[in-house]
């Protein structure tokens, strides 16, 4: 497909920095949003050979700037075809009862309120161009459970009939919805995130594991990308081989 813009939320480091890495490659232009300028600036100056790069520094949920933003790109970066809703988090494993409000406020605003603000404001740009691609970035705690991923399992199971219910309306459009369901991965701060900067918990996570890498599923977005234009990869679900999932779990009465 001959896509030409892409919008990445999250681009500053894990999957969205290594998605952005490939798209350069394929010479595709490219809006990097995140919150840290500094990171964005470095990766704007490493990619400069391979593409040109328009930088969004700010906060997801921040919607006005956001919105604001958008409405100012300059002409070569305003017809976004790619949209990677990348950016997201996971607060905490605590069980249910025992966690913070404001982590589960944050995760329902970043996750799903943020996705669907953007996925809003970009939509009638590529029906109206009637050409596009949305990559969620879900994962697999929207369809496993497992205790401690509470909401953050439930936002990102939002994700995943969010994309599928998209897919529905944009029936007969030549628009594409993937929803991409990675399990464990290291090389991005989504553990340390998730443990608040406790590096020792969140090294734990990984300890004696050969986890997911982020270059893993920016290869995923390009062949989900590469498709034939009558193709569309409705969802993928990527585990490292040393994870599955473990079924119904029961307690002993007490
Ligand atoms: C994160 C994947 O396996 O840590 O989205 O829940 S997992």
């Amino acid at each position: 497909m001959n896509y030409q813009v892409a919008l990445i939320t999250g681009a500053s480091s894990g999957i969205g920095k290594a998605t952005a890495e490939n798209l350069a490659k394929q010479g595709i232009k490219l809006i990097l949003l995140a919150r840290r300028a500094e990171r964005l600036e470095t990766l704007k100056t490493t990619l400069s050979a391979q593409t040109q790069c328009h930088i969004i520094a700010c906060d997801i949920n921040d919607h006005a700037t956001l919105e604001n933003e958008l409405s100012n790109l300059p002409v070569i970066f305003q017809n976004i075809d790619i949209l990677v809703n990348n950016a997201g988090l996971a607060l905490g494993m605590s069980p249910a009862h025992e966690t913070d409000w404001i982590d589960w406020q944050t995760m329902i605003n970043t996750n799903c309120m943020s996705l669907a603000f953007l996925t809003h404001l970009i939509l009638p740009g590529l029906v109206k161009r009637n050409h596009g691609h949305i990559i969620n970035i879900g994962s697999i705690a929207g369809t496993y459970h497992y205790k401690g991923a509470n909401v953050y399992g439930a936002t990102k199971a939002f994700v995943e009939q969010f994309s599928g219910n998209l897919r529905s309306d944009l029936l007969g459009t030549a628009i594409r919805v993937t929803n991409i369901e990675p399990g464990m991965l290291n090389e991005s701060e989504f553990s340390l995130v998730r443990f608040k900067g406790n590096e020792t918990k969140a090294d734990q996570v990984y300890a004696d594991l050969e986890p997911l890498k982020s270059s893993d599923i920016a290869e995923s977005v390009s062949w989900i990308l590469n498709q034939p234009g009558h193709v569309n990869i409705n969802r993928i679900e990527i585990m490292p081989v040393q994870q599955a999932s473990g079924g119904p779990i029961t307690a002993k009465k007490v």
